[in-house]
């Protein structure tokens, strides 16, 4: 480097840094929240250039492997990230990408690519927000290695050995710092990597994925694209045709756009329409959508009346909705630059593309139902059927009103109603059964919550017509109070309430009928849900207290209550470093337990069983100045462990037997089994070493030799004697637990009205689960296995899902 480059790229490094800290201060700028939402993009991010390199026809494979530790890894079989010099900055331009804000993404020119779409906020941002980050490229031979932490640069770029493969392998820890969550979730990332998949199954694309924590692993690989998208989503339903596909490029005013669709009509009356800008999903429609609709209505309508089908001359035609009962589409346009709006950005608004896919399908639906008379008719008797049943739909909601189950006017007697007609404040708790309905009429807020419990046996929507759930007495109850009407007559500005909660046992039970709750809502005031006003209550999982006392805290979670146990030793016991030493003074204890908490976390996952060496020995590896082993390699014949302090130490050794094969994570070249070496990094050791630091600062020793003479812990009578960190947090939480009372509930039922307001409706303290729409595929295909024919798929979603407080990937 000349020294003009190096100052350059020093004030820039600086910069950069600068930047990435900015991303860390205000991450929800970037990934949207620091819940699930924006710690799964991070994971996006990646996978989305590993996709587009194969897009770009350079990659096949993308693996993705969540770990064990709670990291993800990401390896393709593309070209690889550039690792020359940056001309002008004179820096290797994978680094560029991995530091400088927005660069990511802009090293080659990728008109639809997916990473400059939506999600597209640079892979920089990710290693902002990760707690580390390991990037290997695979490259003419060699392995060039690079890790960062927390948006800064750990170790210059390397040439760390020789191998045969060509790609780019990611592993990267969300910050913990940063995140509400820590664990990557196993369906919304198959379910992501699906879509992607048959998004852009006609290139080739395979997608792994393999979950570390439990072995699970899952191929994706739909050389068929949209057309296997829509055969899945219709499996297992009564098909009007084959599936209709049609793919087109235009060029508009200079520039090319795309546009694809798969189409295919059932025999049931439910839609599912989902549509795509540059392979990111559009969840709220937009122009691609609008102009697919009216050629669809339109060209289908021109061949009904040239085909003389209607009976009468007066008679009308079907409508846009009579065409979308048993309609199950995918429209996935390619688009320069476009622009969304919307809420979340999830609306497609570039005017020029709704003409363009209204030409596109007049012309090749057109052709399609010129070819194919025999299914245009049968799509075409459809939706007359749809237009009749919609009359008669209507005759009965005048019926039922007339009756007065529809009114608002009349409201149900098992409705205990909330005084307040202020309708923001309002909140309405469905309840499973008559008798925590009336617990929580005693417990709620009268002013702003109302009750109303639903018993016995709800009818089950997909199974049923619409008389029929229309005429089923609880589902009128619901109807009635929430008073907004349903289906083509629901208007969400009508209901009576501003939230909607349902609240269930944490059962078996409890999640059928949240989920026969849900698919109503879901069928029939699809609105609400949309407008985020549909929640699950929460109820807690225990309740702790200090013997003897009333009062106590409800806890949500098996952390919440590690957490507390702790807290509780806080107050309870007493520390000494040495036998007849005083007692460490409430602040520096405070420090200490904040410190072991630290500690215990980072050391949660730590598997040593699969790794051959337990958390405690890792601990006891520390050395005099170098402090914990960031590598161990073990020889698979002897068993031999070998811990080594440094990057340069581990490639030396392995650099010396480098014939031998050596496995270092999920992917590598040589499978675990026939592995002459297994390499191991831990990752853990910097959180680790910034907790014993913590602990050093209350005072507490360094050395192990100290620890070695015995600390002292004791409540009461109750003395323990420890000699390491990770004994005295057992022993700080069993002495702790001795002071409290833990109960676990198991349902509604155990609770008195008041621990009800207090744990689960109190909106001051209490925790509710918005549903949302987030994966409409998912939605319907679980809805209509939950609620279908099927009952062997439906057994076994149940036993896995029920357990989780709430879970339907809505
Ligand atoms: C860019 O243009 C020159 C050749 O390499 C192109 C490139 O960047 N390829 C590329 C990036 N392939 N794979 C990636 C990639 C893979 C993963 C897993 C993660 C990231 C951030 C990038």
């Amino acid at each position: 480097m000349n020294d003009k480059k190096r100052d350059n790229y020093d004030s820039g490094a600086i910069q950069y840094l600068k930047d990435l800290e900015g991303v860390r201060r205000r991450p929800a700028m970037y990934i949207g929240d620091t819940a699930e939402g924006g710690f799964h993009h991070l994971l996006w991010e990646i996978v989305d250039n590993a996709v587009d390199e194969a897009l770009a026809g350079y990659a096949s494979n993308v693996w993705v492997t969540l770990n064990e530790d709670g990291s993800a890894t990401v390896l393709d079989d593309g070209r690889g990230i550039p690792v020359d010099l940056h001309p002008e900055e004179g820096v290797p331009a994978v680094e560029l990408v991995l530091t400088k804000l927005h660069a990511g993404g802009k090293f080659d020119n990728k008109a639809y690519a997916v990473s400059g779409g939506l999600h597209g906020v640079g892979i920089s941002v990710v290693n902002a927000l990760s707690e580390w980050m390991e990037v290997e490229v695979f490259k003419e031979g060699k392995v060039h290695h690079l890790s960062l932490s927390r948006g800064a640069k750990k170790t210059d770029l390397a040439v760390t050995g020789r191998t045969d493969r060509q790609g780019t392998r990611v592993t990267f820890k969300p910050d913990r710092e940063i995140f509400s969550t820590d664990r990557f979730d196993y369906d919304r990332v198959r379910n992501r990597l699906r879509e992607m998949a048959y998004l852009m199954g006609t290139s080739g694309l395979s997608i792994h994925l393999e979950d570390q924590r439990d072995g699970r692993r899952e191929l994706f690989h739909y050389p068929q694209g949209l057309v296997a998208y829509i055969q899945d989503l219709t499996e297992g339903k009564e098909p009007l045709s084959e599936v209709i596909h049609f793919e087109r490029e235009v060029e508009h005013e200079g520039r090319d756009y795309g546009v694809e669709v798969a189409l295919r009509y059932t025999n049931d009356w439910n839609e599912g329409v989902f549509s795509f800008v540059n392979n990111i999903r559009t969840a709220e429609g937009g122009t691609h959508l609008a102009g697919f609709r009216s050629a669809l209505t339109r060209t289908l309508n021109a061949w009904l009346r040239q085909a003389d089908l209607l009976k009468k001359k007066d008679e009308t035609l079907p409508t846009g909705d009579d065409y979308r009962a048993g309609l199950y589409a995918v429209v996935s346009v390619k688009v320069p630059d476009p622009q969304f709006e919307g809420q979340t950005k999830g609306k497609l608004g570039s005017r020029e593309v709704e003409g363009i896919v209204q030409t596109v399908v007049n012309e090749c639906l057109g052709e399609f139902v010129e070819q194919n008379p025999q299914v245009a008719r049968n799509i075409v008797r459809k939706a007359l059927l749809a237009r009749d049943a919609r009359d008669a739909a209507r005759k009965q909601r005048d019926l039922v009103r007339r009756k007065g189950a529809l009114s608002s006017g009349s409201l149900p007697g098992k409705l205990a109603d909330c005084q307040s007609r202020d309708r923001d404040e309002t909140e309405l708790f469905i309840v499973e059964g008559d008798s925590a309905g009336g617990t929580a009429k005693s417990g709620r807020d009268r002013r702003t919550q109302a009750i109303l419990p639903l018993r016995g046996k709800l009818i089950n929507v997909e199974k049923n017509s619409a008389n029929k759930v229309l005429a089923n007495q609880e589902l009128q109850t619901l109807i009635q109070a929430i008073g907004a009407g349903i289906g083509e007559d629901f208007d969400p500005e009508k209901a009576r309430y501003g939230k909607i909660i349902i609240m269930t046992d944490a059962d078996v039970d409890g999640s059928h009928i949240r989920t026969l709750i849900l698919t109503f809502l879901f069928r029939q005031m699809r609105g609400l849900i949309e407008a985020g006003r549909v929640f699950v209550a929460c109820p807690p999982l225990y309740l702790i207290r200090r013997k003897g006392e009333k009062e106590g805290r409800y806890l949500q979670s098996e952390e919440e209550l590690r957490r507390a146990l702790l807290e509780a030793a806080m107050q309870s016991v007493e520390v000494r470093l040495g036998a007849g030493e005083e007692p460490v003074p409430a602040d520096r204890l405070r420090g200490a337990l904040e410190a072991i908490d630290r500690l215990e976390a980072a050391l949660q996952n730590f598997r040593g069983e699969r790794r051959g060496l337990s958390a405690g020995e890792f601990l006891e590896s520390a050395v005099e100045g170098k402090g914990l082993p960031l590598h161990l390699v073990i020889e698979t014949a002897t068993a031999k462990r070998h811990l080594f302090w440094s990057e340069e130490e581990h490639q030396a050794f392995l650099a010396e037997h480098s014939d031998a094969g050596v496995w270092e994570g999920p992917n590598s070249a040589v499978g675990r089994e026939e592995a002459e070496f297994l390499s191991f990094t831990f990752h853990e050791r910097e959180e680790v070493q910034e907790a014993l630091a913590a602990l050093a600062e209350a005072g507490f020793p360094v050395r192990l030799e100290e620890w070695r003479k015995g600390l002292v812990a004791a409540s009461g009578k109750d003395e323990r004697i420890v000699t390491s960190p990770l004994e005295l947090a057992r022993a700080l939480r069993e002495l702790g637990q001795k002071s409290v009372e833990v109960q676990r509930y198991k349902g509604l039922g155990e609770m008195n009205a008041e621990q009800l307001w207090e744990s689960t409706m109190n909106p001051q303290t209490r925790k509710l689960t918005r549903i949302m729409i987030e994966d409409a595929f998912e939605a319907d295909r679980i809805f209509s296995m939950l609620m279908g024919d099927e009952t062997e798929p439906r057994r076994r979603y149940i036993e896995e899902h029920a357990l989780e407080v709430v879970n339907l990937d809505i």
